[in-house]
């Protein structure tokens, strides 16, 4: 079934210039990018946004940490697409995370894991609209698909 997942490249996925390479794997992956946008994320957006971890010790810093730079908010689609991006991603914490994952060849630290991606279809639901207006999202014909999705 096809699925969105918001994905974001965090702070530091942009300042150490690996947008490209990043997006790249979903591109070549057979992966739809249908909405893009650069931008600094308010502070009451990124709180609204990570609001499960709201009581968690690490939530200042993870506030502070996603508003300390641009991000790139993407909005990606494809089959199944948001297991598929978080096998993709990695584990939480890049130590653990498996080589070959992004978060496992780009990043070390929990704390500057350069990368965000729905974990569940409503989670997706929710964030996209968290940071998307339904004009902002492409509906995009991919000439491709039928090499790359049994049902395109
Ligand atoms: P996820 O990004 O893999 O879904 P979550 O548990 O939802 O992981 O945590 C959200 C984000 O909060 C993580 O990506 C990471 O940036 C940050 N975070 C999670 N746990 C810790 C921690 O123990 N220390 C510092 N930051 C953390
Ligand atoms: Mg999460």
């Amino acid at each position: 079934m096809k699925e969105k997942s918001f994905v974001m490249l965090k702070p530091d996925a942009v300042l150490r210039r690996l947008t490209g390479k990043i997006l790249t794997r979903f591109e070549e992956r057979g992966l739809e990018i249908v909405a893009a946008k650069m931008m600094v994320i308010p502070r009451e957006l990124a709180q609204q946004h990570y609001a499960e971890h709201e009581e968690k010790p690490f939530f200042t810093d993870l506030v502070e940490y996603i508003t300390s730079g641009p991000v790139l908010a993407t909005v990606i689609e494809g089959e199944e697409c948001i297991t598929l991006i978080r096998k993709m991603v990695g584990a939480t914490n890049p130590k653990e995370a498996d080589t070959g994952t992004i978060r496992g060849d780009y990043a070390i630290d929990t704390g500057r894991n350069i990368i965000h991606a729905s974990d569940s279809p409503a989670s997706a639901e929710r964030e996209i609209g968290l940071f998307f207006k339904m004009d902002e999202i492409c509906d995009c014909s991919f000439p491709d698909r039928e090499w790359i999705q049994e049902e395109p």
